[in-house]
């Protein structure tokens, strides 16, 4: 497929799982907004044009996976394989209510296409590991990608998993950082500041560190997700510098980690996503 038509499907699938994720979390009233639609764009590369995953095989052996280390970002997740259409994408407009099998944090043993679970911020890049060691053991030539949060690698865990990650060499592994400058109750730098930064620290601690500018822009982790693939005997890290809550209009102009904007508010946020993919859509390509 020519190239500039993929990234412009691209673009619609982040615009469509924007949308879809504020419906989901509207169906609650509240929710994590801002890490869920920071990943909008990731995921639709991820889902949309380069991972091997099959919705009506969603175990199948040879797939490549993605681990939501930052778990509380499911109802992104949700969004995204409702569109791909592992599940009709209404079942999610149930999110964290009894008998759901949508909680706010992913669960593999609940929701279709969901790899591993997570919420627990820094088990899920442990568990990326073993998952990629654990192909590469049963001779299996797939990808193993992780998303994690720049809060999230204040966890000791994160950095037991790096240097795990390094010293077998597992370079079928791709790690995300979600790098929106804010966690739960404030900047990343106020909080608990990353020294010489996250990119540094992966490559100390022996990854290959790739850079993505503009962490929003589909055809920039289209292009960065080349470059890994490329990369041997190291895992790969790319951070993304995102917006936190981007595209969500009340989240992006606080940062705020999570919402509970009322229902006038989520209905013009709703109204503007719509828009936008509507724009989106008419794009010349
Ligand atoms: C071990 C653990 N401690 C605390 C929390 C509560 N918690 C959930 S999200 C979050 C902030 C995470 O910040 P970041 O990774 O930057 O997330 P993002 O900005 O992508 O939403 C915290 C402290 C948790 N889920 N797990
Ligand atoms: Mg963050």
């Amino acid at each position: 497929m020519e190239k500039e038509k993929m990234i412009h499907e691209l673009k619609v699938f982040a615009a469509e799982i924007r949308l879809e994720t504020l419906k989901i979390i509207a169906s609650l009233g509240s929710g994590h907004v801002g890490g869920s639609m920071s990943i909008a764009d990731a995921l639709a590369v991820l889902y949309g044009a380069v991972m091997n995953v099959d919705p009506n095989d969603p175990l199948k052996k040879d797939r490549d996976w993605c681990v939501l280390s930052k778990g509380h970002a499911g109802p992104a997740m949700y969004a995204t394989l409702g569109l791909k259409g592992y599940y009709p994408i209404e079942e999610a407009y149930t999110l964290n209510r009894f008998g759901s099998s949508f909680p706010s944090h992913t669960d593999h043993l609940m929701t279709k296409g969901i790899d591993l679970t997570t919420g627990s911020l820094g088990q899920g890049i442990s568990e990326a590991v073993g998952a990629a060691l654990g192909n590469r053991m049963q001779g299996i030539d797939s990808h193993v990608f992780v998303i994690i949060g720049d809060g999230e690698a204040d966890e000791g865990q994160v950095w037991e998993a790096a240097q795990f990650a390094a010293h077998y060499k597992l370079d079928h592994l791709i790690c995300l950082v979600d790098a929106n400058g804010r966690q739960l109750d404030g900047s990343v730098d106020e909080v608990m500041s990353h020294g010489k930064g996250i990119g540094a620290k992966f490559d100390a601690f022996g990854w290959k560190v790739i850079d993505v500018r503009d962490g929003n822009d589909v055809g920039q982790i289209y292009d960065a997700i080349t470059e890994a693939y490329q990369i041997t005997g190291q895992p790969v890290v790319l951070i993304l510098n995102t917006v936190k809550g981007k595209g969500a209009y009340f989240a992006e102009e606080t940062g705020e980690h999570s919402s509970k904007p009322s229902a006038e508010v989520m209905s013009e946020a709703i109204r503007r996503l719509e828009a936008d993919l509507e724009n989106i859509r008419k794009e010349v390509r």
